[in-house]
């Protein structure tokens, strides 16, 4: 693709970058801040490689206001980013002003630029004072009462807002797997958090209505794309067990409908958290949907103890394939399958993508960071969301991850996600040329 698809024309469709608060704003203890879960994962020892934290980060939050004036040059008229509870909220749960002051700041900034915000309430910094975290009932009402604390203090300038972002990540990385914050390996209790965040998102969609009707509201999936690594039975039920994890998981409740058997199976001894009641609560209208995408996973019928458990284990691509610096395989045609498997499923609201993007490690050389391997995964990119949309289907657009590199979780500072490169020792911007590409689609 030389050039932008017509049908992906900026007067027609939505442009722009995406961000989240841990990994860009640093600032962690500035104006009464509190401790989120990922502050404490990062202090123990060998979760975060090289011992990295968002201590720092990219300095965003003193930084804030040349970021914004950076994606104005390029091009880029719409801005997702999220709203770090803990800076909001104190330990007491009532409103840290101080705090709420960075977003009435940002959002002046974006104004200022003509750029339009798209909020995301909760991406993954849970403050960490909520015992329990997503383990208990609880912490979904707390979450209520952040979401109308948000409504009534910006809600009048985010005309777009997503409750949660991949809450597959908190729920199965955070509880099962281990390896994001809070750190727990346990299968059912993995599913205990899975319910108790779609909860989250029900009781917040309640609480922000409650106090304003005119907000386009939703949440923000990752959904999965599972192939069987060959035709034999057990790998195929393997790929399914994924994506029912992935996918049913979410997207049923959001659409009144309970979980697959084999789900009950899994949270066993927990199934009382799931209250009669529960499904209709997190079944409130949806808006918009944000699908974020990035590579599929492939399947085989599950080979250890604890893959037993989920249904599944992940294997690499069997042939070689093409691959970006964090070992995802590049697979654009995924984009385009997994939004059909999903409209074939659910009755989806309006789409955007919310996130898809490259880790390509390159560094500045002569001035410049010639990001080839991530141009070309992005014009790839494009041009399935061209195919869905001459399709008919109703995607309406596209943000890249990210603006900046950035804090990558348990990857610390060692994957480069950003269109813009960051110097973290002395925090310089450095647009790469797919920033540059972009710039020159969006201002032609
Ligand atoms: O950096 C993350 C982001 O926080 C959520 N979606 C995937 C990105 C790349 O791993």
């Amino acid at each position: 693709m030389q050039s932008l698809d017509p049908l992906l024309s900026p007067a027609r469709f939505e442009w722009g970058c995406a961000t989240s608060a841990f990994q860009i704003e640093g600032a962690s203890t500035a104006n009464g801040k509190v401790p989120s879960i990922w502050d404490s994962f990062c202090a123990e020892s060998g979760r975060i490689r090289d011992g990295n934290d968002g201590s720092v980060a990219c300095d965003h939050f003193h930084r804030f206001a040349d970021d914004v004036k950076l994606m104005a040059d390029l091009g880029l008229r719409h801005y997702r980013f999220s709203i770090a509870w803990p800076r909001i909220t104190r330990a007491d749960n009532t409103l840290n002003a101080a705090g709420l002051d960075f977003y009435k700041r940002l959002l002046d900034a974006l104004e200022h630029h003509g750029i339009t915000p798209n909020a995301t309430l909760f991406h993954w910094d849970l403050p960490a004072h909520l015992s329990g975290g997503w383990l208990n009932r609880e912490t979904a009402y707390r979450f209520a009462d952040y979401a109308e604390l948000i409504a009534r203090h910006l809600g009048d300038r985010l005309p777009r807002v997503a409750t949660l972002n991949e809450p597959w990540c908190s729920a199965f990385l955070g509880y099962d797997l281990g390896v994001f914050a809070p750190g727990v390996q346990d299968r059912a209790q993995s599913l205990v958090a899975a319910h108790h965040l779609m909860l989250a998102h029900g009781l917040g969609l309640q609480a922000w209505r409650a106090v304003r009707s005119d907000t386009m509201l939703g949440i923000v999936l990752n959904p999965e794309l599972c192939d069987p690594a060959t035709p034999d039975g057990g790998d195929a039920q393997a790929a399914r067990m994924a994506e029912l994890e992935r996918n049913d998981c979410f997207l049923n409740p959001l659409f009144g409908q309970e979980w697959p058997e084999e789900l009950i199976h899994q949270i066993g001894p927990h199934a009382h958290v799931r209250h009669a009641g529960d499904t209709a609560i997190c079944a409130q209208q949806l808006d918009f949907m944000g699908l974020n995408y990035y590579t599929r996973s492939i399947a085989q019928a599950p080979q250890s103890v604890r893959d037993k458990e989920r249904g599944y284990t992940f294997v690499p691509p069997q042939e070689p394939k093409p691959l970006t610096d964090i070992g995802w395989e590049i697979y654009p045609e995924g984009l385009t399958r997994v939004v059909q498997n999903l409209l074939a499923q659910w009755p989806l609201p309006a789409l955007w993508i919310t996130e898809n993007g490259a880790a390509d490690n390159t560094e500045v050389a002569h001035g410049s960071v010639d990001d080839g391997m991530r141009c070309d995964y992005l014009r790839a990119h494009f041009a399935e969301v061209a195919r869905l949309r001459s399709a008919g289907v109703d995607i309406r657009g596209y943000y890249v991850w990210s603006l900046l590199d950035n804090f990558e979780w348990a990857h610390g500072y060692s994957q480069r996600f950003g269109i813009v490169h960051v110097d973290f020792a002395t925090q310089k911007r450095t647009p790469k040329r797919s920033a540059l590409m972009l710039q020159g689609w969006l201002r032609a």
